[in-house]
């Protein structure tokens, strides 16, 4: 059985992507949760990724041969030759090209919303929000983006998610979903009701009823919070 090794659902953003690819697909694997201490060399997290990958970050897909797989973009990739019966990618070739070009512009780009607005699916930050519209042209960008992003993308395929059924660009997507949940982050009617269709879509659903359990809070990753 292939290991999916990621980190705590509520903060790991990069770790959301292939889980909730993977559920929604029903893909088995088995998870291995290694909770963040720290990121230091001497972390019980860096110690037992590394263990794993020489990269020691998660997400990280083992194998069922022990091949070990890291960085979100390889693990999509991976998962699309070996499931080929599922269309993790769309179907249509210059559909999927698009559907590349959304997820590589994700892993590369979006350094303002990625810094500023942290992934903290729990939490409520309507005023920090606020404040770092007001304060961060950065962050004004990159949701300028993300909605021009999603419009232009749902109307070009009809929907419901951006080329027709769920598959990796929504997964790809599904954090900055939170982020504007957590920020309340203001877009359009129609960006809303894509994020609540994310949002409600059965693999998403799962990793956020899980990331609610878990009920840990980590100070080193609560920019904006004293406790919970
Ligand atoms: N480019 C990587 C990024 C992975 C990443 O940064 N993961 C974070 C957790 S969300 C991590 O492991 N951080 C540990 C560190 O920075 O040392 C990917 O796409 O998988």
């Amino acid at each position: 059985m292939m290991k999916l090794y990621i980190g705590n659902k509520n903060y790991s953003s990069w770790s959301m992507r292939p889980w909730v690819l993977m559920k929604h697909f029903g893909i088995p694997f088995e998870e291995v949760m290694v909770r963040f201490d720290s990121f230091e060399a001497s972390s019980t997290f860096k110690q037992r990724v590394l263990a794993v990958s020489p990269v020691g970050r998660v997400p990280v897909l083992v194998l069922d041969d022990g091949l070990a797989v890291w960085d979100t973009l390889a693990i999509a990739e991976t998962l699309a030759e070996r499931f080929p019966q599922h269309a993790l990618w769309p179907r249509e070739a210059q559909a999927r090209a698009r559907a590349r070009s959304l997820c590589a512009e994700m892993h590369a780009g979006f350094p303002s919303l990625r810094t500023h607005c942290t992934m903290n699916i729990e939490a409520s930050l309507p005023q920090v929000g606020q404040h770092l519209l007001a304060e961060q042209a950065g962050v004004r960008l990159d949701l300028e983006r993300i909605v021009q992003m999603w419009t232009s993308q749902l109307d070009a395929s009809g929907g419901p998610f951006l080329f027709g059924e769920f598959g990796t660009a929504d997964a790809f997507y599904a954090p900055v979903c939170s982020r504007i949940r957590t920020y309340d982050l203001p877009v359009t009617t129609a960006v809303t009701a894509y994020v609540e269709r994310v949002w409600t879509s059965p693999g998403v659903a799962a990793w956020v009823r899980e990331a609610l359990a878990e009920q840990q809070f980590l100070a080193f990753e609560e920019p904006y919070r004293t406790g919970r």
